[in-house]
């Protein structure tokens, strides 16, 4: 039967080797859990269901170890972790204790984490016997954040329609909705915002909350929990009140309410994600009020239930002369230390919007007394949507090691959003979603690998991208080892080939109109100025970059002075960053020795010529894949490398009618 990629990581056929097999049974012989909790039947059963199929023989499920030895206890153990520990409740410790392996936590759901550990060490190879292992998340709220709206389209989606089926619910449950449960807890997950943050009201309506409320009574045995996006203005759409206005008590007294029923339906909600005044959606500014006029009203309409605000700070204003990369800063900035304690801010890595490679947001760091959730984006809609292989490990892991300066070096936006740097209790991280309803989940079958590095980085900022991308690669593709090398290479460099060939030297939003999709540098007239390439790309006679020194916009200042440093003078700044921050002449030459005009081919042509290179990885792992998920990746890739192609020619093509030189050799096109 042809692999169709539904389930994951989560993949439990029979280990091939017999030997291999012969230690894990030894040490897997019964699981062993008491008392009824969900979470904690969960993983029992999770792992029951793992073991066996991994095992190929049965694993029976019993209350106690008793006089056994060789199985896995799993149980609820307050000390497990010290408490004083972050995030101490979530975090497992397994360790062995009269021959057999104990899981235990503080929480059932560290125990599900846990489980899912043991699972994970099998499916990559690693001896059970001797194991020991403490492991605490490093940020507490680790969520999905789902762009999917109440019709079933998702904005920015590439994997098909809505997982969520808002008109079958409440009375059925898709299985999917289970899987998708077991694959998010299997990494770490536990929180998921169902719905996009261009929300619709419908969702707070009598009719949407039973839904949503079946849903998180699917996620809550897998220490899920449900948040809602929510459209500002409700109280107005769906309230019946003249106005939004969050300082008018009418309105407070609406949320207040609207809290209460949504806590009846769902005890566990996790609170609010909201985008407010920005790309049109309605905010408190609506009324002269601030963005912390507006969560800390929501954060009070939480009252004492255990819910969060999650307010995001992805906002700018349709301004051709301004800096777009400047504006959530000035807005959000100068909010620092008014938001209630129950409010975060959520940031996006960089301070445009998900292109292949940005500086890191100039907010983290500068928001000492407010709690930052890092927000990323694993649906690919600046990246080749579901055609284009970018793993993204190396992504996120660049801005989360990307050094703030705040307090001296080493103050890394993952100690920010961790809280270290700033000691908040609260801390949060955001992937938004690339799933859909397709069968294999994200359409291109190597961008399940985002899902999960996401997940586990998430969980241990501290993990390496490499190293994630060869665990994914041996629990979802194969074991061998050739292939797994093979493969682990292809997604570690896709990332900066993707930027090569389509936005070197720090160039940045120069894709296709509102599609976002392939290029367009020379789009000069959009619905915004802020919208056009030229805007960004500032590319003229002279040269190419957009000027962000003191001497142009001045972003620059907006960070700390050492960061200033690294970037602030176009000799020293590195050429991955060149262009975000330098206008530079088309014959400067750059540190390679090349001028920036060579360069800038050298890159577009190495580029798209790496996709061979993508290519043959993949071939060359073809003897241990599966035949369908073989072919559909090396399809897309076929696709990828045309595109590349295309994205090489748009743009050497169109920049070189203002550099006005010729095409460097080798590269140069026969005359
Ligand atoms: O990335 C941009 C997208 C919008 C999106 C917006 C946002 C949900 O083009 O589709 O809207 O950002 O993050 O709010």
């Amino acid at each position: 039967v042809a692999d169709d990629g539904y389930r994951l990581w989560l993949k439990y056929d029979r280990l091939a080797d017999a030997g291999q097999r012969a230690q894990y049974q030894k040490a897997a012989r019964f699981v062993a859990v008491a008392g009824p909790d969900p979470v904690l039947r969960t993983a029992a059963a999770e792992l029951q269901r793992g073991l066996q199929g991994l095992l190929g023989q049965p694993v029976p499920m019993q209350a106690s170890a008793g006089p056994l030895s060789g199985g896995i206890v799993l149980k609820v153990e307050r000390n497990a972790i010290d408490a004083s520990a972050p995030n101490a409740p979530e975090g497992y410790r397994i360790y062995a204790e009269k021959n057999n392996l104990v899981v235990a936590s503080p929480s059932a759901a560290g125990v599900l984490y846990g489980a899912y550990a043991v699972l994970r060490r099998v499916q990559t190879g690693g001896a059970l016997a001797g194991w020991a292992v403490r492991s605490t998340p490093r940020i507490r709220y680790r969520l999905l954040n789902h762009w999917d709206n109440p019709n079933g389209t998702v904005e920015r989606g590439y994997a098909g329609s809505s997982i969520w089926k808002w008109e079958e619910l409440p009375q059925r449950l898709d299985p999917r909705y289970t899987d998708y449960a077991r694959a998010n807890a299997s990494i770490g997950l536990n929180g998921v915002v169902v719905n996009n943050v261009n929300a619709s009201a419908r969702y707070l309506t009598p009719e949407y909350l039973p839904k949503v409320a079946a849903l998180a009574g699917v996620m809550r045995p897998y220490g899920i929990r449900v948040y809602l996006s929510v459209f500002w203005a409700a109280p107005k759409v769906i309230g019946g009140l003249p106005t939004a206005d969050p300082l008018d008590p009418a309105v407070q007294k609406w949320w207040a309410n609207k809290t209460d029923e949504i806590y009846r339906a769902i005890p566990d909600f996790g609170g609010f994600l909201v985008k407010a005044n920005s790309e049109g959606e309605p905010g408190p500014q609506d009324y002269q009020r601030t963005h912390a006029d507006g969560a800390n009203m929501l954060a009070k309409a939480l009252g004492t239930h255990d819910g969060v605000v999650m307010w995001r700070a992805f906002v700018y204003k349709a301004d051709g002369s301004g800096d777009r990369f400047k504006e959530a800063y000035q807005d959000f900035q100068p909010l620092d230390g008014k938001f209630d304690p129950k409010v975060l801010v959520q940031v996006k890595n960089g301070p445009i919007d998900f292109q292949a490679r940005e500086p890191f947001h100039p907010l983290f760091g500068a928001m000492p007394r407010t709690p930052l959730v890092l927000e990323v984006q694993l649906t690919q809609e600046y990246l080749g949507f579901a055609t284009h292989a970018v793993y993204l490990g190396p992504l996120i892991k660049e801005c989360l090691e990307a050094d703030t300066h705040a307090q001296g070096p080493g103050s890394t936006v993952a100690k920010v959003v961790a809280g270290s740097l700033d000691h908040h209790a609260q801390s949060g991280i955001a992937g938004v979603a690339n799933i859909g309803s397709v069968r294999n989940w994200t359409g291109h079958p190597l961008g399940q690998a985002n899902w999960y590095a996401f997940g586990r980085l998430a969980w241990d900022h501290t993990l390496d991208p490499g190293a994630l991308a060869e665990e994914w690669t041996r629990m979802s593709l194969t074991t061998n080892a050739a292939a797994v090398r093979s493969i682990t290479a292809l997604l570690d460099q896709s990332r900066s080939i993707y930027v090569r060939y389509t936005t070197p030297l720090g160039l940045h939003h120069i894709m296709g109109e509102s599609i976002h999709y392939g290029p367009q540098p020379w789009l000069a007239k959009a619905g915004r100025p802020d919208w056009t390439a030229v805007y960004y790309h500032r590319g003229d006679s002279v040269g190419l970059g957009f000027d962000r020194t003191a001497a142009g916009s001045n972003a620059l200042a907006l960070y700390q002075p050492a960061v200033q440093k690294q970037w602030g003078s176009a000799a020293t700044c590195p050429l991955d960053y060149l262009l975000w921050f330098h206008h530079v002449g088309w014959k400067q030459p750059l540190s390679t020795g090349r001028t920036l005009w060579n360069e800038l081919c050298h890159r577009y042509y190495t580029g798209a010529d790496s996709v061979a290179w993508l290519q043959k990885q993949w071939a060359a792992a073809r003897p241990a894949l599966d035949a369908a998920v073989y072919a559909d990746v090396a399809s897309r890739l076929q696709i990828q490398q045309q595109e590349a192609y295309w994205w090489r020619d748009a743009c050497v093509l169109y920049f070189q009618t203002l550099a006005r030189q010729p095409v460097p050799a080798p590269f140069a096109p026969p005359t």
